[in-house]
């Protein structure tokens, strides 16, 4: 028997897709099990449209509607939809119910500088106990600050700022909407007060009426609009707000045993964490610069965020501009061929954010540390992949000091985990065990929030248990123990140079 299928769509920095989940059970008496099925894959490419960086909306408005179309077509009948992406970017809206501009991407260099002059105007500690969170500079309080700087005239006429997922649902639903774990990446809501920081939009200088009121995850927002449906040919199926944070909905979907994990949501970015019942926002926290980030089910997640596998995507795009194009899994046999422990980065210098030539990045961050500079392709490849895993550690340790507890392995979910020597590393470095799975966490993470929305399921708990018996998991188990502590006393005499926590 089959139950209610959904459709979710995921939309990664690099790559979109929608994902149809439907929980399928062979008789009444054995549990049922979680099948998903790719309608849709697309690439995300942002674009450089004079001095700023941009997301194409509109391109990534019809990849959804063509998602939608693609599931019906292919016989499917999902009952909603949900949307997730990357957090902190927005659109905004007039009056008359009109996107203002092209939405920026966040690695767009206008937020240069912001943190520190934001922090000067309404001080650094303060912004953090009231945000939970990370100094990142693309938060949206930094890119919205830019434009303030540059008296933009866009910010005059909006009416709202919708979220990327609330923008793509406002263009199929016509609804208006905010989800909570999205207004939490922005860094003007009080995450202790559990409101839009109306003082500090004040104070900065933003009109608070372009903020909507968090709806949680797990609401329906509406249905998908008659002129849509009829568009796309389909019918005019339910929207559901999810954990509409991509990192946020790939925590749902961990298959941990116990409620103390730790994680690595590992994609373009690399997110390693924990959930917590409360923020954590004593000055330690402030310290270590880690952020508190609402997530789904009244969750809380300790985590940080370390550059990842951006750096290699960099690098990869680079050399095939130089004519040279690899696969991954050549990457990382190259990799394996070069000389391991010769030379490492901190992945999270802001250097490595968005540099015009990420090769050129690597070797001058080598020549500044007086290491070896990389050659070979492989030796890049290397020198990358070992950084990440032994930042990985370095952060996983500081975490355990922050919240007191102690993690005897690391569950690493996303697209990222298809790269098993990162994996691998990841647990060499640490000395712990590494559960690598699921792969498509996000969008898993998506359609268990609508299964729990439409009552498929009665709770998450109900949603990590099919997700434990429908995907295995891959176990890396630590290995070279001598070397790898080596390596790590190694990186960190190199990376002490940097001030980056
Ligand atoms: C991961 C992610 C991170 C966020 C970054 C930029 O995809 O959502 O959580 O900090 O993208 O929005």
């Amino acid at each position: 028997s089959k139950s209610s299928a959904v459709l979710a769509f995921d939309m990664g920095a690099s790559s979109g897709r929608a994902l149809l989940g439907e929980i399928t059970s062979s008789d009444h008496d054995s549990p049922g099990m979680l099948k998903i099925t790719e309608i849709h894959r697309f690439a995300n490419i942002p674009v450089q449209m004079g001095e700023h960086l941009h997301w194409n909306f509109p391109m990534l408005l019809q990849e959804v509607k063509h998602g939608i179309r693609k599931a019906f077509q292919a016989g499917h009948q999902p009952v909603s939809y949900a949307i997730d992406s990357w957090g902190v970017d927005y659109g905004l809206i007039d009056c008359n119910g009109e996107l203002i501009g092209v939405p920026y991407h966040y690695r767009d260099l206008r937020t240069e500088g912001m943190v520190k002059e934001t922090c000067e105007q309404v001080g650094k500690e303060r912004l953090f106990q009231e945000s939970g969170l990370q100094f990142m500079p693309f938060n949206t309080i930094f890119q919205l600050n830019a434009m303030l700087k540059s008296q933009s005239p866009m910010l005059d006429i909006a009416d709202k700022l919708l979220l990327t997922p609330d923008l793509l649902n406002y263009y199929l639903t016509g609804v208006q909407a905010c989800e909570f774990t999205m207004a939490t990446t922005t860094q003007l809501y009080h995450v202790t007060d559990g409101e839009w920081n109306e003082k500090l939009l004040e104070e900065l200088g933003l009109s608070r009426a372009l903020f909507i009121d968090p709806i949680q995850p797990g609401t329906v927002i509406g249905k998908l609009q008659d002129s849509v449906a009829q568009e796309l040919g389909v019918p005019a199926i339910e929207a559901i707000a999810v954990a509409s944070h991509d990192t946020e909905s790939a925590v749902v979907a961990v298959p941990a045993n116990s409620v103390q994990f730790a994680y690595l949501v590992c994609g373009t970015w690399s997110l390693l964490g924990t959930e917590l019942p409360e923020p954590l926002v004593h000055m330690e926290v402030l310290e270590e610069d880690f952020s508190n980030e609402g997530g789904a089910y009244e969750t809380f997640q300790l985590l940080k965020n370390i550059m990842g596998l951006w750096i290699l995507q960099e690098c990869k795009r680079q050399w095939e501009i130089q004519g040279l194009t690899y696969s991954y899994a050549e990457l990382v046999e190259l990799a394996q061929e070069a000389e391991p422990f010769r030379s490492f980065i901190h992945p999270d210098d802001l250097r490595f954010m968005n540099p015009a030539d990420m090769t050129v990045e690597i070797r001058e961050y080598c020549k500044e540390t007086s290491q070896p500079v990389p050659q070979s392709t492989g030796e890049f490849v290397q020198c990358i992949l070992q950084s990440l895993a032994l930042r990985y550690r370095e952060v996983l340790e500081r975490m355990e000091i922050l919240t007191g507890c102690h993690y005897d392995g690391l569950h690493m979910v996303g697209g990222g985990i298809q790269n098993e020597l990162l994996c691998r590393y990841t647990a060499n470095a640490m000395g712990r065990t590494v559960w690598a799975g699921p792969v498509e966490a996000s969008a898993i993470g998506n359609m268990l929030v609508q299964f729990v929305a439409n009552g498929t399921l009665c709770n998450r708990e109900e949603g990590v248990e099919l997700v434990k018996r429908s995907f295995p998991l891959a176990w890396y188990e630590p290995a070279s123990a001598e070397d790898w502590n080596a390596a790590f006393s190694h990186y960190k005499s190199i990376t002490a140079q940097q001030q980056v926590k």
